[in-house]
């Protein structure tokens, strides 16, 4: 007989809520969640799903609690997690704002997903985006409830400058370049056109963040709910398998106080830019590479893929491009260790999870080192094949992803070429 995992697990009593989160999916609950639960300093979290409300009622019956899998390349280590102290379907709006609202909480970090944001290729808030236009008319005629993320944001945001509360800290933690900064401006824009006194209010209701967030998350399967079950005794409906490796950088203010997450490793520093580059550029350039190149050639994981020569070759090839845009941070040993977190056979990182919404990832993962290398007089070859190899895979056109880029001659070949390349046998194969 198996217990069924409740609050037992972690202690019995629940920290009081002084967080709220906006997207709840497995990468919070193995990276923000367990930072709070890590810093062990009472801080209770009280996350909304995003795009997914169902997935809300799973964690909820376990009283929030669920089941984080350490999966390293040998062995896999369980652990409870106590920090989400209520799992609420994000399309209850008004919880969601009253949540916002409550002077008690002081965070609220967001994981929307880079497409999400529902931005333009430049960053801002996409005033042509339907569901964007129809959230703006009804907060600014008061006649519903918004449906976009940060909509839901920014009506949360306002009933909280109504009912006084004291400033909060926002931090996205998705993967975009300054993410602070560009929900910042993005929220601004957004107010200005819907709820004027919330963009004159802003600056001193809320404080942006920018952070960069790193540890990789596979899907969780179902073999996963039998190995906790076998390895805790409890039966967990929802948990949530990482690797052990996990990072977190944070820049900016937290006006009315945050958990100590420095206590379980995050980093907090004035400068956040070069370090979210290298991550952004070396970790998240390589899997949206591998994604469109390994799935050409066959491979359905990342491990998989970067055990292929050709795919490898072309991930160095993408990393000796980027490098010569980055400060030594270390650079040699964080390329070794991407390659052996890659290379861990025991996650199944699938490709397909990681091509979706995969034009904007790659706008910001690619095309701005691809730019840095025109701009230095290189054709940027590495990030050209990455890019035809999205083409060749999802029939995406570069027209579309980067006017720029594919606006420019030398680049244009570049491309050209990498295309012929793709579809050509390698000497191997061409053997065979
Ligand atoms: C991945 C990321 O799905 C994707 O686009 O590149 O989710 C990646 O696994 C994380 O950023 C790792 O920290």
């Amino acid at each position: 007989m198996t217990t069924p995992l409740d609050r037992t697990a972690v202690g019995g009593t629940a920290p009081d809520v002084r967080m709220v989160h906006l997207g709840l999916g497995a990468f919070h609950r193995s990276h923000q969640a367990w930072y709070t639960a890590k810093a062990g300093d009472g801080w209770g979290i009280a996350a909304y799903t995003g795009r997914r409300p169902d997935a809300a009622h799973l964690l909820a019956a376990q009283d929030g609690v669920y089941t984080l899998v350490e999966r390293g390349a040998a062995s896999d280590r369980c652990e409870p997690i106590g920090s989400i102290v209520r799992a609420v379907p994000g399309d209850d709006v008004e919880d969601f704002a009253a949540t916002v609202a409550d002077p008690a909480v002081a965070v609220l970090t967001m994981t929307i997903t880079e497409a999400g944001h529902r931005l333009t290729p430049q960053g801002e808030p996409d005033f042509d985006d339907p569901e964007t236009a129809a959230d703006l008319r009804m907060l600014r005629d008061a006649t519903g409830l918004p449906r976009t993320a940060l909509g839901r944001v920014l009506y949360g945001l306002d009933r909280r400058r109504r009912d006084g509360a004291p400033p909060i800290a926002v931090v996205p933690c998705d993967n975009l370049p300054g993410n602070g900064e560009t929900v910042r401006r993005a929220l601004t824009g957004l107010a200005e056109a819907a709820l004027p006194a919330l963009a004159a209010a802003l600056p001193d209701l809320a404080s942006f963040v920018s952070t960069s967030v790193d540890r990789i998350t596979p899907r969780t399967a179902k073999a996963d709910l039998d190995l906790v079950r076998r390895a805790t005794g409890r039966s967990d409906r929802t948990p949530v398998v990482a690797e052990p490796f996990s990072d977190w950088v944070l820049s900016g203010e937290f006006p009315s106080g945050r958990p100590a997450w420095e206590r379980a490793g995050a980093r907090f520093s004035a400068d956040i830019a070069p370090w979210e580059a290298r991550k952004l550029w070396l970790l998240n350039g390589a899997h949206s590479l591998l994604a469109a190149s390994g799935t050409l050639r066959g491979h359905a994981t990342v491990a998989e893929a970067v055990a292929d020569p050709v795919c490898r070759n072309q991930v160095e090839a993408l990393w000796d491009e980027a490098v010569r845009h980055l400060p030594d941070l270390g650079l040699q040993e964080y390329r070794g260790a991407l390659l052996e977190r890659f290379a861990n056979p025991r996650i199944e990182h699938r490709l397909a999870q990681i091509a979706e919404d995969a034009d904007t990832k790659l706008r910001m993962r690619i095309a701005p080192v691809a730019r840095l290398e025109r701009e230095a007089g290189r054709s940027a070859a590495a990030c050209a094949t990455a890019l035809a190899a999205w083409s060749r895979a999802t029939g995406g056109w570069l027209d579309d992803l980067a006017p720029d880029l594919a606006a420019d001659p030398v680049f244009r070949t570049a491309y050209a070429d990498a295309a012929e390349t793709l579809t050509r046998p390698t000497t191997q194969e061409s053997h065979r």
